[in-house]
């Protein structure tokens, strides 16, 4: 029994030893190879009191991440989700703009359809064209010197328009035209006094039937004449429309009734700033 403890006691403590030697070398390879970090780093605490100098800390290897660029992934990430908005934006502004581009192309395209040749007589009996007045801003109205109350309203308006356009002297003036769609009872004569009540600007326009109808037709203004009554006075029905013409002859914009002086003034100046012949 004695021999089996023995023999069980010497190779318990055999093995205890080995044991111990085996994980005391492992602490010492632990302790060895264990590289020098912040975390396991003990502070001494020693201050040079009798120096003002700073105290030089001993050189540490660098940490990772200690020491590299300040540009990292993350802030490139950044960098590019924010041109990533920025492009897009700018794909997106010029879409828009494009579009408004290709719009504008559209109705120009439409509104070059109206306007073109014609050939009337104005209130001094000369003969005039289109071409006499290329190169010139038109607001051009239709109507009738008999009208009762619209026609003069409108030509009144117009002037007032004008002057205001007039009085700047950055942009082009504004040739005021009125033409009759009445062409039996108003001849130049009839003509020259009516216009005559508005402005001296304003030129007046009358033809012949023919002639009348090919410029109503180019500027597809609607007209007709009414009954007679007793005296053979009678109305003429017709568009009440202002027309924008630009310096090529060709219809720019038009204003309706309702538009007042000061905004037909300024829509005109905002077609002079963007017309390109
Ligand atoms: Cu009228």
């Amino acid at each position: 029994m004695a021999s089996i403890f023995s023999c069980v006691v010497r190779s318990t403590s055999t093995a205890g030893i080995s044991a111990w030697r085996t994980n005391l070398s492992s602490v010492n390879r632990m302790i060895h190879k264990s590289p020098v970090t912040k975390a396991n780093r003990v502070p001494c605490g020693c201050r040079r009191n009798l120096s003002t100098e700073s105290p030089k800390l001993p050189q540490m290897p660098p940490e990772p991440g200690e020491g590299k660029s300040p540009v990292t992934w993350k802030s490139v990430g950044i960098t590019l989700g924010l041109g990533g908005v920025f492009l897009a934006g700018m794909v997106y502004w010029k879409s828009i703009k494009d579009a408004a581009i290709e719009k504008e192309k559209v109705k120009t395209i439409g509104k070059a359809s109206l306007g073109g040749e014609w050939e009337l007589v104005d209130s001094t009996g000369k003969v005039r064209t289109d071409k006499d007045f290329h190169g010139q801003w038109i607001l051009l109205y239709f109507g009738f010197t008999h009208c009762p109350d619209v026609c003069p309203e409108e030509l009144e308006k117009i002037v007032e328009a004008v002057d205001l356009i007039d009085e700047r002297k950055d942009i082009p003036n504004l040739q005021p035209i009125f033409i009759t769609v009445d062409p039996e009872r108003d001849t130049p004569k009839a003509v020259a006094e009516y216009i005559a009540e508005f402005s001296p600007k304003l030129i007046g326009m009358t033809g012949s039937v023919a002639q009348i109808e090919k410029v109503t037709r180019a500027f597809r203004v609607f007209f007709s004449a009414g009954p007679k009554d007793d005296d053979n006075d009678y109305i003429v029905d017709h568009s009440i429309i202002t027309y924008l013409v630009g310096p090529d002859g060709y219809f720019v914009n038009y204003y309706g009734q309702n538009k007042k002086a000061h905004e037909i003034a300024n829509d005109v100046r905002v077609q002079m700033a963007k017309f390109k012949m």
